[in-house]
């Protein structure tokens, strides 16, 4: 795009230029969980990417910790309609965790302890826009937002952003996960409104 329009506007205009359609900003931080908080110790938590030939990388809490560290300051948005401005975390990019990983996959399959799945495009990983993150707002993350660490993937809707995530499966198929498989968008853009399969 070599000729910018004065006035011109990429994205629907709303009241807040931030906000994706169908959204409400929120003050507070709310907690979604489709089941019980697991509890895990950092001694015995590690996180794990397989893929689909089978080789595994696995860090410790003290190898995650070691990583080079960010502190993301991004906005997020749940498909319940609340979104958080200019939340700031810190964690490990997945640049970093997928740097040295040898895979031909084409998707990911991030699982949590506790059972809950999502699945994600492997390209919406890497690029800065993703992170394992162990930190929010300057204190360790709390067991209710998904430590001891969570994925953060805030351009998509924040159930794509698994809690107390162990770890991920590269595959060459896309394999829904839990709330896809339950009717939401496989993919789940905020600002194409990717709600519901068939949006
Ligand atoms: N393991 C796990 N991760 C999860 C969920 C969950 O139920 N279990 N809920 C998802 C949904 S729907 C949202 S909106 C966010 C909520 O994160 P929060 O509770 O920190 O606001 O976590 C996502 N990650
Ligand atoms: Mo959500």
């Amino acid at each position: 795009m070599g000729i910018v329009t004065p006035g011109f506007q990429g994205r629907p205009r709303s009241g807040t230029p931030d906000l994706p359609p169908g959204q409400y900003l929120t003050p507070d931080f709310p907690v979604l969980s489709a089941g019980p908080t697991p509890k895990v110790p950092q001694d015995q938590w590690e996180f794990v990417i397989s893929t689909e030939t089978g080789t595994e990388h696995r860090w410790s809490w003290a190898e995650l910790m070691a990583l080079p560290q960010e502190t993301p300051t991004v906005d997020i948005h749940c498909v319940t309609r609340w979104s958080k401005l200019g939340t700031t975390w810190r964690g490990v990019s997945l640049d970093t965790l997928l740097d040295g990983v040898e895979s031909a996959a084409d998707y990911a399959l991030a699982h949590s302890y506790g059972g809950y799945t999502t699945n994600l495009p492997l390209d919406d990983l890497r690029d800065g826009q993703a992170w394992l993150v162990h930190t929010y707002d300057g204190d360790d993350l709390p067991a209710e937002h998904g430590g001891p660490a969570r994925l953060l993937v805030p351009h998509l809707y924040f159930w794509k952003s698994a809690k107390w995530v162990r770890g991920l499966h590269l595959t060459i198929e896309d394999t829904p996960g839990f709330w896809e498989t339950a009717g939401y968008h496989d993919y789940g853009d905020p600002w194409r409104e990717q709600r519901y399969q068939g949006d």
